[in-house]
């Protein structure tokens, strides 16, 4: 435990690097298994578990308003990019058009090719998460997850799911990918959550 308050970077750039990360001006591209490539126009969200089933295509996402936000990311390997820009759309704006169940108390976020990943209904409906399909002005690239991907900011970026594919809303938490294999099942950065033990 101890170990951890001694850990911070010289210099956290005003408390934005959490410990034990270290800055990049790249963008690395983290991907278990084969990068997906499909046309946006094939992008489709598919809702269900405890919310009314319907399908959100590529049409309709951009329909909704449309947000442009700029925040910081960090990766579960100790990198931490800031100021990333995003457009898409808010999870708080597509929330309000779902016929979510009282039960429903998490969600599990599913991605083509089977990646998955869990989040509380509370770490998902924040007003910075977004579906997003721009990065810095320009569509998303398919390794970053384009055409469109989940981004979760005060999470671990293992949480911002490329090619989102569904939502499927829970009566209760349950692993996804990473989480089955060792990632903390909420995982803040901020407050050092890497592994299931931390
Ligand atoms: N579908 C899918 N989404 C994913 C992943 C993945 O392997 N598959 N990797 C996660 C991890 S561990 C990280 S750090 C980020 C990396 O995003 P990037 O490649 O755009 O940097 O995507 C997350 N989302
Ligand atoms: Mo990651």
């Amino acid at each position: 435990m101890l170990g951890k308050f001694f850990k911070k970077p010289e210099n956290d750039m005003g408390g934005r690097i959490p410990p034990g990360q270290t800055l990049t001006t790249r963008f690395p591209v983290l991907t278990y298994g084969p990068t997906q490539h499909y046309p946006a126009s094939e992008a489709q969200v598919r809702i269900f578990g405890l919310a009314g089933e319907r399908t959100f295509g590529w049409e309709e996402l951009l329909a909704l308003p449309q947000t442009t936000l700029t925040y910081d990311i960090h990766c579960v390997t100790h990198w931490s990019k800031l100021d990333t820009t995003w457009t898409g759309v808010r999870v708080t704006d597509l929330l309000p058009l779902l016929d979510l169940q009282p039960g429903a108390t998490h969600v599990m976020v599913h991605s083509a090719g089977g990646y998955t990943t869990n989040l509380s209904l509370e770490d998902f409906a924040r007003p910075e998460n977004l579906l997003a399909h721009t990065f810095d002005g320009q569509s998303l690239e398919a390794e970053h997850g384009g055409p469109l991907r989940l981004v979760v900011p005060h999470l671990f970026f293992w949480k911002s799911a490329k090619w989102l594919s569904g939502l499927e809303f829970m009566d209760g938490d349950r692993p996804g990918f990473w989480e089955r294999n060792g990632y903390h099942m909420r995982g803040d950065p901020f407050h050092g959550q890497r592994y299931d033990d931390d």
